[in-house]
C-alpha cells in the first residue's frame, strides 16, 4: 500500500510499559474492579467475552506486546500507543489498517470518576475487548476506510456523529434486553447505569441518516441513545457509499441531542429530568 499522504505511523510511540509506577497499575486495577461489578448484567456478551479472552485484568495496566499476542490472531487488530487524541486523518488511517490508537497515560486519582481526554483505561478497557468480535472488528476497519474516503471531500462531522453514537455510546439488543457496547459508557460507571435505567434520555432505533443529523454532548451523559439489533446492522450500514447521505443532509436541519424526529422509532421517550453534571 502506498505511503499515506499523512503519516499515521509518526504518531505511534513506545508504550514503555516498564515505566508505569505501582500507583498507576493500582489505578487501573481499581477502575477495572469497579467497572467489572457494574457491567456484569449491563455490558453486551461480546464485550465480556473479549474482556476475558484478552485477560485485561492481569496485574494492572496491560502490556501491549502481550495484549497484541492475544488480539492479533483473533481478528488481525492490534493496539498501538499514542500520546492522546490524534488528528482525524491519522486516526482513520490507523483504524483502516486494523491498528487501534490508545493513549498510554492513565488518569490521576483526582480524575478517578471523570476524565475529559481518553486515557488508557477508556481506550483499552472501553474499546479493545470488542475488537475480538469479528463483525465489530470489520465495522471498525470499515469506519476507518469511510473516514479516509470522506477526508478532504466532505465535512467529517457526520462521521464523527456515527462514531460517537455507535462506537462510543451505542446500545444493542440482546435476548430482548438493552445492553451496552459503546466504549464511552463501558468505561463510565455512572453512565453504565444511566444509559440503561434512567428515565431521562430518549432511546431510539439506530438509523444512520437520522443519527448523522444529531449533535452530541462531549462532557455529560447523552440525551439520546441509538439501539442496534446486532453488529452486522452497523457493518452493513458502513459498507454503503455515504456520498448520497452527505448530499441528502446538506439542507436538512441538525437535530439537538434531546430532540425527537417524527420518523423516529422510539423505544423509550425520555422525560429529560437529568439536567447535567453539577
Ligand atoms: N484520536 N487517539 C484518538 N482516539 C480517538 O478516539 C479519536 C482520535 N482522533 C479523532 C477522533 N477520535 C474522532 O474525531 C473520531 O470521531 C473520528
Ligand atoms: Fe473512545
Amino acid at each position: 500500500m502506498d505511503k499515506q499522504a499523512n503519516d499515521a505511523d509518526s504518531w505511534i510511540i513506545d508504550q514503555k510499559w516498564e515505566d508505569y509506577s505501582q500507583s498507576e497499575h493500582e489505578i487501573w486495577l481499581r477502575l477495572y474492579e469497579r467497572q467489572f461489578t457494574v457491567l456484569q448484567n449491563r455490558a453486551c456478551k461480546p464485550f465480556l467475552d473479549g474482556l476475558s479472552a484478552l485477560d485485561l485484568h492481569g496485574a494492572g495496566i496491560p502490556n501491549f506486546v502481550q495484549l497484541n499476542q492475544k488480539l492479533k490472531p483473533l481478528t488481525g487488530w492490534e493496539v498501538v500507543a499514542v500520546p492522546g487524541l490524534i488528528p482525524d486523518a491519522e486516526f482513520f488511517d490507523l483504524l483502516a489498517s486494523r491498528r487501534f490508537p490508545a493513549g498510554r497515560f492513565i488518569r490521576k486519582p483526582s480524575e478517578f470518576d471523570y476524565i475529559e481526554a481518553p486515557d488508557i483505561f477508556h481506550d483499552v478497557y472501553g474499546h479493545v475487548p470488542l475488537l475480538t468480535n469479528p463483525v465489530f472488528a470489520d465495522y471498525m476497519q470499515a469506519y476507518g476506510k469511510g473516514g479516509q474516503r470522506a477526508y478532504g471531500n466532505f465535512d467529517l462531522k457526520q462521521l464523527a456523529r456515527l462514531y460517537w453514537y455507535s462506537v462510543e455510546f451505542g446500545l444493542i439488543r440482546e435476548n430482548g434486553e438493552l445492553k451496552i457496547y459503546g466504549a464511552g459508557i463501558l468505561s463510565s460507571p455512572a453512565e453504565s447505569v444511566f444509559s440503561l435505567e434512567s428515565l431521562s434520555p430518549n432511546r431510539v432505533e439506530f438509523d444512520l441518516t437520522r443519527l448523522m443529523r444529531t449533535n452530541y454532548k462531549i462532557d455529560d451523559f447523552q440525551d439520546i441513545y441509538f439501539v442496534i439489533d446486532n453488529f452486522d446492522e452497523l457493518f452493513q450500514a458502513t459498507l454503503q457509499d455515504f456520498t448520497p447521505i452527505y448530499h441528502s443532509l446538506e439542507n436538512v436541519p441538525t437535530l439537538s441531542p434531546n430532540e425527537l424526529d417524527p420518523q423516529d422509532k422510539v423505544i423509550t421517550y425520555g422525560n429529560h429530568e437529568y439536567l447535567g453534571h453539577p
